[in-house]
């Protein structure tokens, strides 16, 4: 199976042939390439791994002062074996971001609202294009995650998704980001594993890469490796797209193996999330799967492990967007509040 290129502007358009493409490659990959030109291209790319190498090769103390241990929402550095994956230590480093926004002001107060917040810089006297870098970066992705998010939503008949604080997914989508460094170290080699199989728990994720070590896994069990053409990023499915269309475009399995990498690498993530407020309503992919004029059975994916007790194959009740999120980054992250260090 080959994973498809798919024009944005196509896919914006509403164009039948890119919603196929994608439709089939979401459906059976839960993966496609996604080119951005004539708006961003492969110079755009490059200028953000230039920032991120520097950034990962500054000294420890630039890094360690932002540390991830000093954020109670989870932003920051994260040093390799910080995080990890299925209970094994991943062997990258990374500054995890995101959108910076504040819980509503007459909420009661929810464990969850930790997952808003502010995000932790580096010292600009020491990196000063790194700010102005990240900040274009998230300009053009958001751009990117709203088209996405709301054509996939359109394939299934769902429409205006976004736009309004009472549509399906809110306003506008919530993000968090991360920039990851693969250090090529001797101390690595060998190791079959650098971040092990698992689900992104979001909607949708795209992530651009200077080099190749992704892999994906097929519904079909083949493992394919990820090589999006120059100027491409790379789109895939999370669990909460996988939960909210009943398993019609299940969450997307992949992983980095070391057998791939040659030498460092460097790649940037972005997770779409709908609104942290909003709830999410499980949709019946009942007339998706008719439009494709199949009358393949649909349900959410009973065997995938990364999913919370409750959702494996099982009818999934609506549930606070925020408040899974926040439960999933617990177990990537197993700390107590109180061991958030200033
Ligand atoms: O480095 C990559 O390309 C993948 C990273 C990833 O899967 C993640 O951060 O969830
Ligand atoms: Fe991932």
């Amino acid at each position: 199976m080959r994973i498809p290129t798919v024009h944005i502007g196509a896919l914006a358009a509403h164009d039948p042939a890119a919603i196929a493409a994608v439709r089939q490659a979401t459906r059976q990959i839960g993966l496609f390439y996604l080119d951005l030109r004539p708006g961003i291209g492969a110079e755009t790319f490059d200028e953000l791994f230039v920032e991120t190498r520097r950034f990962f090769h500054a000294a420890p103390e630039v890094k360690s002062a932002i540390s991830v241990r000093h954020s109670p929402h989870y932003r920051g550095f994260v040093a390799p074996r910080e995080e990890s994956t299925n209970g094994t230590a991943d062997l990258k480093e990374s500054w995890e971001f995101g959108r910076e926004a504040t819980p509503p002001p007459d909420a009661e107060p929810q464990d969850w609202f930790v997952m808003y917040g502010g995000n932790q810089w580096p010292d600009p006297a020491r990196l000063p294009g790194f700010r102005p870098t990240v900040d274009r970066y998230t300009e053009w992705v958001s751009q990117v995650g709203r088209t996405v998010v709301e054509a996939l939503a359109r394939s299934m008949g769902q429409h205006d998704v976004l736009g309004k604080p009472d549509s399906a997914f809110g306003e506008d989508l919530h993000w968090f980001s991360r920039l990851i460094y693969y250090r090529d170290s001797d101390e690595y080699r060998g190791e079959d594993v650098r971040l092990g199989e698992h689900t992104d728990s979001g909607m949708l994720t795209v992530s651009i890469q200077d080099s190749d070590g992704l892999e994906v896994r097929t519904q079909d069990g083949e493992w394919l490796l990820v090589s999006p053409p120059p100027g491409a990023c790379v789109v895939f499915t999370g669990e909460l797209m996988g939960l909210w269309s009943g398993g019609y475009y299940p969450a997307c399995r992949h992983r980095v193996h070391a057998d791939n990498l040659r030498g460092d690498r460097v790649s940037v993530i972005s997770f779409f999330i709908p609104e942290l407020g909003s709830v999410l309503r499980p949709i019946d992919p009942a007339e998706a799967v008719a439009a494709e004029g199949t009358d393949a059975a649909v349900a959410v994916a009973a065997d995938n492990p990364w999913l919370r007790p409750g959702e494996r194959g099982d009818a999934v009740e609506p549930f606070v967007v925020g408040e899974r999120e926040w439960a999933r980054v617990h177990e990537i992250f197993p700390r107590d509040e109180q061991e958030v260090t200033k």
